[in-house]
């Protein structure tokens, strides 16, 4: 099935002013929209990584990819799916997801990868999972994922949205905030986005999660790299049964070497609490050293950034042959990317964990025909129907094709943003606790 057209949509999202250690979130958060349009006239999409450099990539393969076979292309774009010097270099401590100019290869394999597994689907019949290999599960759950945040519900000007959980910098707004999107969605696991607050009032935070859940909604907290090695044993220390069970402590420190210090303080303590991340080990060539030094015990996958879902499908195996558990990161995103997720989350065995999503924090837009997708009991439940699932609505395209021109945002720049509206003396430093 030959390919005709690679076309590109840059779109902008709004989005709340969410804050992590990376700084704060822009009131839009940008995304890729991906058509891969066969001769015959079938369309597979995908979504990905937003702003002017993941657009320029995807272009830059345009030529590779027009007039390729959808079932031959991604293996004849193999070489961009490890990224440079086989990933070994592709660090997130210090570039937000997205920024890192040496993803531009596995992100770009994973867009054509997803919209050729979308188009081949259509045309054959054949959800994306069912051609992954077969699904392993028909629902995939998520977890309710907290955020500190500003007031404020994302968008500028006239364009500006309502704020569904409004300002959430203390343990009683996070856990009303929790709260109210477990009912929404029905999650029954929790993730805390950390590395914002100091350390004690975080892990105040996540005890009152726990005094207001209990012991069954497993309990996940993410600094990003904002702590020392002794912050992040002592917040180990204090959090040890919160944590444990289903719940683990994802990138507290810097590093392979700072996480497998954090594994060690915490074993010498009688600690087990695993060390999860998608900032230390980012690419296949992280996982010798990660393995040898016991650093990371749960892998965050992405099919975005990790080259696509069947190098997540390989990483799964991996995981599993070597002892190490399997979950799934995630950044702003709409549905396309939610309903990718949730296929190659369905054809991957070794996923041990509910998986992340930032969806409830760009509930204002949506691209997908019939709007915004629906949750089940904090799962989605794969379509009966080839391909993703989903189909583009091309007024809302145009609508968040419209907005993206209109703003200034190219890139994502959370740094800037905490300069602009929370401290104009700002600056990501790591550690910083
Ligand atoms: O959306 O600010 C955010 C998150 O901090 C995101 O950028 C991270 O990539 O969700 C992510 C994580 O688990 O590290
Ligand atoms: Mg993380």
């Amino acid at each position: 099935m030959r390919i005709k057209d690679l076309r590109v949509h840059s779109i902008a999202v709004a989005d709340p002013p969410l804050r992590s250690s990376y700084g704060l979130h822009a009131p839009y958060a940008l995304r890729n929209i991906v058509e891969l349009e066969s001769e015959d006239g079938i369309v597979g999409i995908a979504e990905t990584y937003g702003g002017e450099g993941p657009a320029a990539a995807l272009r830059d393969v345009r030529d590779r990819v027009v007039g390729a076979d959808a079932y031959r292309v991604t293996g004849d774009l193999l070489d961009l799916a490890e990224g440079e010097g086989g990933g070994a270099e592709r660090s997130h401590v210090m570039r937000t997801p997205g920024e890192n100019p040496l993803d531009a290869g596995p992100r770009t394999h994973s867009a054509i990868e997803t919209a050729c597994l979308d188009l081949i689907g259509r045309s054959v019949g054949v959800p994306v999972c069912d051609l992954l290999g077969g699904r392993v599960r028909n629902a995939v759950p998520f977890s309710a994922y907290a955020f500190y945040k500003h007031a404020g519900g994302g968008g500028a000007g006239p364009d500006v949205r309502e704020d569904r959980y409004g300002e959430c910098l203390t343990p009683e707004s996070i856990v009303r905030q929790v709260r109210s999107m477990m009912e929404e969605y029905g999650f029954r696991d929790i993730k805390l986005k950390g590395g914002v607050l100091d350390p004690d009032e975080e892990i105040e935070t996540v005890r009152q999660l726990r005094d207001a859940f209990g012991p069954a909604v497993p309990l996940r907290i993410d600094p990003n790299s904002a702590w020392t090695v002794e912050t992040s044993v002592a917040v180990g220390v204090a959090l040890r049964e919160e944590l444990e069970g289903d719940g683990y402590l994802e990138d507290p420190a810097e590093g392979i070497r700072g996480m497998a210090a954090v594994r060690r303080g915490l074993l010498e303590r009688g600690i087990g609490t695993p060390l999860a991340s998608n900032v230390a080990v980012t690419s296949f060539a992280h996982l010798p050293e990660s393995i040898e030094r016991d650093a990371v015990q749960v892998v965050l996958c992405d099919h975005h950034f990790w080259g696509g879902m069947r190098q997540v499908q390989h990483l799964g195996k991996l995981c599993r042959t070597f002892g190490i558990g399997l979950s799934m990161h995630s950044n702003s995103h709409l549905g396309i990317s939610l309903m990718a997720m949730a296929h190659v989350a369905a054809a991957t065995k070794n996923l041990t964990y509910a998986c992340d999503t930032h969806y409830p924090w760009q509930s204002a837009d949506e691209v997908v025909d019939g709007g915004r997708l629906s949750f089940e009991d904090g799962s989605i439940r794969i379509p009966d129907r080839g391909g993703l699932g989903v189909d583009l609505d091309y007024d809302q395209l145009a609508r968040l094709k419209e907005r993206y021109r209109k703003i200034p945002f190219r890139k994502r720049d959370d740094e800037a943003e905490m300069r602009k509206h929370v401290d104009p003396t700002w600056r990501r430093v790591l550690p910083r606790w």
